[in-house]
């Protein structure tokens, strides 16, 4: 029988196939699906993190670990809903209007889905009415905000400016990121949290949701 603390090295590692056996095998055994998340996934995909910007990872490891922990996490999704853990917040997360770059939008929502938040992901080329309509009526929500072109990153200020119109910017948090974005830029539109990378974005999520 696999020893459940075989799952941090499969994630670590990108093993799906080790991290679904794991896994599978724990749950069968009666394992405690929140203590597998907070004893051995949660702190791999840390490590994975800490790797990748200590540029000991570059993002094909981050890839197949996000694909490792994701598909761990889809067997422990049912059993942590019914065990009542909660969650670490709502993240509503696209590509804004224009832009189709899709891949360090998956990496950051995968990498927030491994950090226990509830993650609703828009896809691309998402028009600003989109993700108001998202976020509606759910207070506390994340709306994280991926642009990789010069030309589209502007429409992260006209998200925010539609939250404005409708009401609810003080209701929700925003956060950016994409290669052409920087800090400067998330304060010049007003933005609440800007990470350049998707450890970093699970980080500030973490700290905006306080
Ligand atoms: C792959 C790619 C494509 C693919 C996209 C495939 C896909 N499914 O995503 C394709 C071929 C479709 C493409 C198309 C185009 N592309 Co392109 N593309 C790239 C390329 C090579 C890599 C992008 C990438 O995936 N990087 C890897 C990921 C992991 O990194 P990342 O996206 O930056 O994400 C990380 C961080 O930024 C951050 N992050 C990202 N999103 C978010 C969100 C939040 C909330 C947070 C906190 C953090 C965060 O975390 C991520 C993980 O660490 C870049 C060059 C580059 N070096 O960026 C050009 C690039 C972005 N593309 C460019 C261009 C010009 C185009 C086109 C206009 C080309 C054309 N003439 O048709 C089209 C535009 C299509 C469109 N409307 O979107 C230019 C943009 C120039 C500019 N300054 O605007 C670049 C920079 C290439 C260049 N040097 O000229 N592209």
């Amino acid at each position: 029988m696999s020893d459940p603390a075989e799952l941090y090295d499969a994630i670590l590692t990108g093993n799906a196939k080790k991290a679904e056996e794991v896994t599978k095998t724990a749950l069968e055994a009666k394992a405690d699906p929140a203590e597998l998340l907070n004893k051995y996934m949660i702190p791999a995909m840390d490590e994975v993190g800490k790797r990748f910007e200590a540029n000991e990872y570059f993002v094909p490891e981050l890839l197949i670990a996000a694909r490792a922990m994701k598909i761990s996490l889809a067997l422990l999704t049912p059993e942590l809903a019914a065990a009542g853990v909660e969650s670490a917040g709502r993240v509503v997360i696209g590509t804004v209007q224009g832009d189709l770059h899709d891949i360090g939008k998956n990496l950051v929502a995968s990498m927030l889905e491994g950090g226990g938040f509830e993650v609703i992901d828009l896809k691309v080329d998402v028009p600003a009415e989109k993700f108001v309509e998202a976020v509606k009526g759910e207070d506390g929500t994340i709306v994280a905000l991926s642009a990789l072109l010069t030309t589209t990153m502007t429409e992260m200020k006209k998200v925010i400016e539609a939250l404005e119109a409708a009401g609810i910017r003080d209701k929700v948090k925003v956060m950016i990121g994409g290669a052409p974005i920087t800090q400067q830029y998330a304060d010049e539109i007003g933005a609440d949290g800007y990470s350049d990378n998707a450890s970093g974005a699970v980080a500030t999520a973490r700290e905006l949701l306080g």
